[in-house]
């Protein structure tokens, strides 16, 4: 139905897609009927890229992963195939509200945090550039858990994004394949073969991904775990109704639900079978795509380059091993070179408990094949060093990181700092063997999405100012330059800020009841809790400031609003702390009379893409406060870069390059360097030294201990301070004098109003490099050597509408 206007294709949809009438439609009907409308104006190109992707015979990019934290689809479409004006004129025509009908849609939120959005962000940019690509992913029936508060505790309940119609998603009932486990190798003819004791179904859902302008799209192909065999209706004649419906609900755990662990490795049996299980689905398809298209098997990697995001899928090496080697009869050591061929790994960590070890019994039992191959392909690798000093088992488990580096002919880091760390620590010995292997791919983020939709007034002051080049030429940016010294377009500037921060507080005032000024500076923290990350930190300086405020109430105090939002692993008993003692000091300090009007603490439930997108065009400051050397790359940071919110950070991550970029002087810099870290957690008794260096420091933590933010129950804390007070093991106490500085010399800053928005707009001037397009242009010269197909493809391709 691209043949008519959107508002006809809408009212076309309602009626005979979901048998509604405009008389009796819900909002939801409505959201459906517009998302398939606009859904129509983009198949054609979906299947034209993919004709043509076959015409060249082009190289495919494959990105395995667990997780793609999209957000909503709706108003993306919207926005890369140019609708907004006709979308708006349709929806308003029918007497609608289309912000609230884009908020209808509940996010697709299959992912944890960074890794799951750098997924969906680089997903975009390959449509957007027109590099054939597809994304393998699960598709949980169960995305990350939702997050309330009970008494500032926070409570988990299920996320069933799936319970409603999901427009966007095609069911491929001809793709689908049969995994195995379990079961036994045994020796036929000759040779081993691996018989699997149980078996599901994978099933394949495809969503078109679109690129800017509509002029490409890519496939996102997530696999449902099904039963093998339909229903037992024998049992069930029986009378047995629960065991006839049992293996079919065994089959569907092994998508029901996302793991809700980020950067921390549970080594639960159910997560190996879903990385096996989507890993081999997707190797099966990219084979079959592969012998479909003809071609010898040894020329795989020139059709083919695998993406591992993180060790997750690393089972991919001895699978492709298997399947080249048992299955087609290719020799072992022309197996592992063509499946290293295909594959590279990106790192996303250095912290120990975040890297992936099996114990050889769960893999023996799960995966006895692969078992073998990864021996096999040890022993292969151990005879290359003469040292023999790498192995990729030891304590009795299988070490992914080192499977995921040997089968790699890439091996890439997220941040300069991190690849650097990456040499040093963790893979120094296969560095050494391999010093071509690692390279490093700086992460990236759409401006589609984090600038153009979500951002609109900020977008369309740049585009008056610059032109439209810079949606996918993001460094374009640059030509904002000359303007950083027009007081015209500071004004403009500083007005769009002010626009989108009483928005927000609009938003706050009727959704969560908190009243906020918005000539305050709006200080946000928006990340998943972790002790690396130091919430508690910038939790800390809140309650000194508040403490120095009531001391002196008659100052001249820079208003401020802390805004906390992210959610904790359920099992992270530490980070739930933090969550809970951020709410308790919030209801203390907000209803205080003497402090509130130059202090708020609001900690926002439910951190999600959605709510990413109205706080980050709507903030002030940026909080990147994690210990140096830990956060491998943050993504966050680059947002709100873009979006005009200078960082307050460590020299951690890519906050060294934004900082290289935007300039020292439009950037709040604090805290001890990686190197320095090291050094001062050897000192005995750092933090003991630092809060008694510090009377506000130590003010601070008394207020905590002494029950002043848990009066029924004054000893809540007592575990939190004694952990910060001991051991303190990510520094947040050595750390707090210079981040008490940093932020007083971003009160002065701020209170400067002409230099603060320059410096806001400087950091939006001078962000272009951290666009995601930038990023894939990396990965693909350096590790997939693929080009782009689009210009081949113009002639072949309609204009969208
Ligand atoms: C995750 O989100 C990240 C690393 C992990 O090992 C896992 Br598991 C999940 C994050 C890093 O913490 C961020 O620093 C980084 O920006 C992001 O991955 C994307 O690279």
């Amino acid at each position: 139905m691209t043949d008519v206007d959107l508002r006809t294709s809408i009212l076309r949809h309602l009626t005979y897609s979901l048998g509604s009438d405009a008389d009796h439609a819900t909002q939801h009907d409505w959201r459906i009927a517009l998302s398939l409308a606009v859904r129509d104006r983009l198949i054609e190109n979906w299947h034209a890229a993919s004709r043509a992707t076959r015409a060249v015979g082009a190289k495919r990019v494959y990105y395995l992963s667990m997780e793609f934290l999209i957000g909503r689809l709706l108003e993306d479409a919207i926005v890369n195939l140019r609708l907004e004006d006709e979308a708006q004129q349709a929806l308003t025509g029918l007497g609608l509200d289309p912000v609230a009908v884009i908020q209808d849609e509940p996010d697709a939120a299959l992912g944890n945090g960074g890794l799951g959005r750098l997924a969906a962000c680089f997903m975009e940019s390959l449509s957007t550039l027109g590099v054939p690509a597809f994304g393998y992913g699960i598709r949980y029936e169960h995305g990350l858990f939702r997050q309330s508060f009970e008494e500032g505790r926070q409570i988990e309940t299920a996320e069933d994004w799936l319970t409603q119609y999901h427009a966007w998603e095609f069911e491929r009932r001809d793709v689908r394949f049969k995994m195995c486990f379990g079961g036994e190798v045994v020796e036929e003819g000759g040779k081993p073969v691996w018989h699997g004791q149980e078996a599901v179904m994978a099933q394949a859902y495809d969503t078109p991904v679109i690129g800017w302008r509509g002029r490409w799209a890519n496939t996102l192909r997530l696999w449902s775990a099904q039963p093998l065999h339909g229903f037992d209706l024998d049992r069930f004649n029986r009378g047995e109704y629960a065991a006839a419906a049992e293996p079919e609900a065994l089959a569907r755990t092994i998508s029901r639900v996302l793991y809700p662990d980020d950067t921390t490795e549970q080594g639960k049996e159910l997560r190996l079978k879903q990385e096996y299980f989507f890993t081999a689905a997707s190797l099966r398809d990219i084979l079959r795509r592969f012998e479909a298209e003809g071609g010898a098997l040894t020329d795989l990697p020139k059709r083919a380059a695998i993406q591992l995001n993180d060790t997750h899928p690393a089972i991919a090496g001895p699978e492709l091993v298997r399947l080249l080697h048992d299955e087609r009869e290719m020799p072992l050591d022309q197996a592992i070179a063509t499946a290293r061929g295909c594959l590279s790994y990106t790192n996303h960590t250095l912290m120990p408990e975040a890297l992936e070890r099996w114990s050889e019994d769960l893999m023996t039992s799960l995966l006895p094949r692969h078992m073998q191959l990864i021996e096999r392909i040890d022993a292969a690798h151990a005879a290359e060093q003469p040292s023999r000093s790498v192995s990729l088992t030891g304590d009795g488990e299988v070490r992914m990181g080192e499977l995921a580096f040997v089968m790699a002919h890439k091996v890439n880091g997220v941040s300069a700092l991190h690849t650097d760390l990456m040499k040093k620590t963790v893979f120094a010995e296969l560095h050494r063997l391999h010093p071509d292997r690692i390279v490093n791919e700086t992460n990236g983020v759409t401006p589609r999405r984090w600038l153009l939709s979500a951002n609109p007034r900020l977008s369309g002051l740049i585009t008056r100012t610059i032109g439209e080049g810079w949606v996918d030429d993001l460094e374009q940016l640059e030509r904002l330059e000359p303007s950083l010294t027009d007081p015209a377009f500071l004004d403009a500037y500083a007005a769009a800020k002010r626009a989108n921060k009483a928005d927000l507080a609009d938003w706050l005032a009727a959704e969560h009841g908190v009243q906020v000024d918005p000539d305050a500076m709006f200080d946000v923290q928006i990340k998943r809790i972790h002790e690396y990350k130091r919430q508690h930190l910038n939790i800390l300086e809140a309650i000194a400031l508040w403490r120095d405020i009531k001391a002196n109430p008659q100052g001249n105090w820079v208003p401020r609003v802390k805004i906390f939002a992210g959610k904790a692993a359920p099992g992270y008993f530490f980070a739930k702390e933090i969550i809970r003692l951020i709410n308790d000091v919030a209801a203390v300090i907000n209803s205080d009379p003497e402090t509130n009007r130059y202090l708020k603490v609001i900690f926002l439930p439910n951190y999600n893409v959605s709510l990413a997108e109205r706080l980050i065009p709507a903030s002030d400051l940026s909080e990147q406060i994690s210990t140096a050397g830990k956060e491998a790359s943050g993504t966050g940071n680059m947002k709100f870069a873009l979006n005009g919110a200078p960082t307050i950070g460590t020299l951690d991550g890519a906050n060294v390059e934004i900082r290289d970029r935007v300039g020292a002087r439009n950037f709040f810099l604090f805290g001890m360097t990686a190197d320095e870290v090291e050094a001062r957690r050897a000192v005995p008794e750092h933090a003991a030294q630092a809060i008694a260096a510090d009377p506000r420091l130590s003010g601070a933590l008394m207020e905590i201990s002494r029950g002043t933010f848990s009066r029924r129950d004054r000893h809540r804390y007592r575990g939190v301070v004694a952990n910060l007070s001991g051991a303190d093991y990510f520094l947040v106490c050595s750390d707090f004098t210079a981040y008490w500085d940093a932020q007083r010399r971003a009160d002065a800053a701020f209170a400067d109003a002409d230099a603060w928005r320059r410096m806001a707009a400087c950091n939006t001037a001078r962000s272009g490099w951290f666009s995601s397009d930038r990023t894939i242009r990396g990965y693909m010269a350096d590790i997939w050597d693929v080009v782009a197909v689009r210009s081949g493809l113009d002639e072949a391709m309609q204009p969208p509408g």
